[in-house]
């Protein structure tokens, strides 16, 4: 029994030599992209990157071996949407950490061959009953996603209500790493930071970031590009950004990985969160009928 809904995809959004809709791991719809430049994956379920893989490149984005995939369950790896908020909600703890955006059914918007042969790909998420439960404000979020040699993944919030709100936003991305031991973070020196291995104690990062332990950092008001140096694999993955001022660093480290029973043995040792946000200290106001967008660029280079 053919699935309609993927009919449906591939007759108004599949493009030859670019994408097309298949029914993923654990029965989730699935965007396959592969044109002359990479391949990359994305679950219509939170509009969720699951992978990207330059030509001739080691994968870019980690996606745990040992991830669950079912519905309305995040994934463990890619790049998941933290919207409306960034971790715990501010006033009402019940209600699941890092929003809701992640977990629910987006649509497709349109897919489109750029002429440099890069595929982009739009998703949306209007507002409904169970999200308006948790977040009262009329709006709608967009995806936009560029797979080419670099990724470019764009966050946009419409505030479609009378009112301002307060938006916390992450894109959450897992890079793969050759090994933790092997890998250093610049870009981030001098920056102040929110410690959440230590009560969110405010500290001034100096130098390069090594990972030896748990790490959970929300970097506040960067200046520019992050890089993740892996002399493993030789090379830099470059995170740029577009109107984000927080970087959060994440490692789980051994305990935690194991308690959250989807990284898989010595899981973390490949990953590294570098996450581009407005979180914390630097969530963002967006006025009634304005369009607030954040963007990710990743790319490769030899170091
Ligand atoms: O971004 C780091 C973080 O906030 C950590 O504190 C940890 O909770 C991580 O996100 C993963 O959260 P998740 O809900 O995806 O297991």
């Amino acid at each position: 029994m053919s699935n309609p809904d993927l009919n449906h995809l591939n007759q108004h959004f599949s493009i030859a030599n670019h994408v097309q809709f298949i029914e993923g791991p654990g029965g989730l719809t699935v965007a396959a992209v592969a044109n002359g430049e990479a391949t990359a994956s994305i679950a219509l379920q939170g509009a969720h990157v699951m992978t990207f893989q330059p030509q001739g490149q080691e994968p870019v984005i980690w996606l745990s071996k040992f991830a669950k995939f079912a519905a309305g369950k995040s994934i463990r790896g890619g790049a998941p949407i933290c919207w409306p908020w960034f971790g715990s909600h501010a006033t009402d703890a019940s209600l699941p950490g890092h929003g809701f955006a992640r977990t629910v059914m987006w649509q497709v918007l349109e897919t489109r061959a750029t002429s440099a042969g890069e595929t982009v790909l739009r998703f949306g998420l209007t507002d409904n009953e169970t999200t308006r439960a948790q977040w009262p404000h009329a709006s709608s979020a967009e995806l936009t996603v560029t797979v080419g040699a670099t990724l470019r993944i764009e966050l946009a919030t419409r505030n479609d209500s009378p009112t301002a709100f307060d938006l916390g936003e992450a894109l959450h991305t897992y890079f793969h790493i050759s090994d933790v031991a092997k890998m250093r973070i610049t870009g981030l020196d001098g920056c102040a930071f929110l410690d959440k291995v230590d009560g969110f104690s405010r500290k001034q990062q100096q130098g390069a970031i090594s990972i030896a332990s748990e790490v959970d950092r929300v970097y506040l008001d960067v200046p520019g590009d992050c890089l993740i140096e892996d002399s493993g694999l030789g090379r830099r993955i470059r995170i740029a950004s577009e109107n984000a001022r927080s970087v959060v660093v994440w490692n789980p480290w051994t305990e935690k990985a194991d308690k959250m029973g989807d990284f898989g043995p010595d899981g973390h040792k490949g990953m590294v969160c570098l996450e581009t946000a407005n979180a914390l200290e630097n969530i963002v106001s967006v006025a009634p009928g304005e369009t607030h967008r954040m963007a990710a660029i990743y790319s490769v280079e030899k170091m």
